[in-house]
């Protein structure tokens, strides 16, 4: 039997990584769905909490009903006003520009800024979103060559998340002392456009570039737990010492030294919000049906699918699976497309 011979199509190499594209086609399948009633439209956040003010403070970290706050080179703890209250914690997340007034001897936030970006996941053992970071640039996704094991799963979520709160992503493989080379998972990454870094805290590896694309930008280190997220700022900026932990031998994983997130300046004029590792992230304001433009590589081919509403899972003429059969489209990328997909499809089934 002769070897069919498949045409390669043209592949999705060198185009930028810009959350701008996610967005745009995004908000067209919204609107599109929109008309058939099929699509809850998330609000980039809830208006009532937030006020156009001239903030004087970065939000540190939150703290319950207080939070820590950065004004001028020096971190105050402030009360949070009860306007900015969601029960026992405040809404405010690292990252949030905020308007701070004395108060007799106390200082007080009182207002914070619309957001002009975020990196959220659904509330764990609550309703409704979690703000992760806010303001930010840049998602940058911290996976390790070993110890952890490279995990791709997480980064394609952190990717959707990225594009979702309007911000761009970069990918840091660390830990490259433990192996020879570069996990082969990473190269998909590459050909969708992704700034990939190698880096090493270890030998002190990779960090001049890293610190040169982080410099004067707001950026959130995620990724799982004992990757090296605060080692890598710690790194990056030798007077900032962020306890890290040995990885535990039986899990492999690190154990949660870092327990919340918190926001920090470096030299170089970069802020960085380091965040404890998580198992697994949930995505928040997306749709299973919009989640193909957040696949570029998938939006792309999904015009060419026979059906419209094609899922690429089980439809046949489907442009998606061909690309995938060719080796055009990452086989990874499809799995991870599918698993989330699935768990977005469950999450948001209605229930009976
Ligand atoms: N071999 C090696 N170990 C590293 C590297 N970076 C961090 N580690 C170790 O990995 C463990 C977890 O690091 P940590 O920064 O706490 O990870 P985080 O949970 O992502 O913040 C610590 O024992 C670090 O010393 C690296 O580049 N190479
Ligand atoms: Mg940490
Ligand atoms: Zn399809």
């Amino acid at each position: 039997m002769s070897k069919k011979i498949i045409k390669k199509s043209k592949p999705v190499r060198r185009r930028q990584w810009d959350p701008a594209d996610a967005d745009t086609l995004a908000r067209e399948s919204r609107a599109r769905r929109e008309d058939r009633g099929a699509v809850r439209v998330t609000p980039m956040e809830d208006r009532e909490y937030f006020t156009e003010c001239t903030p004087n403070a970065l939000v540190i970290t939150p703290y319950g009903a207080l939070a820590f706050v950065l004004r001028i080179d020096t971190e105050y703890l402030c009360r949070v006003d009860d306007a900015l209250m969601d029960g026992k914690t405040s809404v405010l997340a690292p990252g949030d520009e905020v308007f701070v007034e004395e108060d007799r001897e106390d200082l007080v936030i009182r207002a914070v800024r619309p957001r002009r970006s975020k990196l959220s996941r659904p509330a764990v053992g609550r309703n409704g979103e979690q703000v992760i970071a806010a303001n930010i640039d840049c998602v940058v996704i911290v996976a390790s060559v070993a110890k952890p094991a490279f995990n791709p799963g997480l980064i394609d979520r952190y990717l959707v998340a990225a594009q979702a709160g309007g911000a761009k992503a970069l990918l840091v493989i660390n830990k490259m002392d433990l192996g020879d080379r570069e996990p082969e998972g990473v190269q998909p990454y590459r050909d969708l456009g992704l700034d990939v870094f190698n880096t090493s805290c270890a030998f002190h590896m990779g960090m001049e570039r890293l610190s040169a694309a982080l410099a004067g930008h707001v950026s959130v280190l995620t990724g799982h737990s004992g990757v090296g997220k605060s080692s890598l700022i710690n790194a990056l900026e030798p007077t900032i010492r962020i306890d890290t932990q040995e990885i535990s031998e039986s899990t492999q994983k690190g154990r949660h030294t870092t327990t919340y997130s918190k926001l920090y300046t470096l030299d170089n004029g970069a802020t960085i919000i380091d965040t404890p590792g998580i198992k697994q992230l949930g995505l928040w304001g997306v749709s299973p049906e919009e989640l193909d433009y957040y696949f570029h590589e998938i939006a792309e081919r999904a015009a060419d699918c026979r059906f419209r509403n094609c899922t690429h899972i089980h439809e046949p003429h489907c442009a998606v699976k061909a690309a995938v059969e060719s080796g055009d489209i990452a086989k990874a990328r499809y799995n991870s497309y599918v698993r989330v997909r699935q768990s977005l499809v469950e999450e948001t089934a209605p229930e009976y």
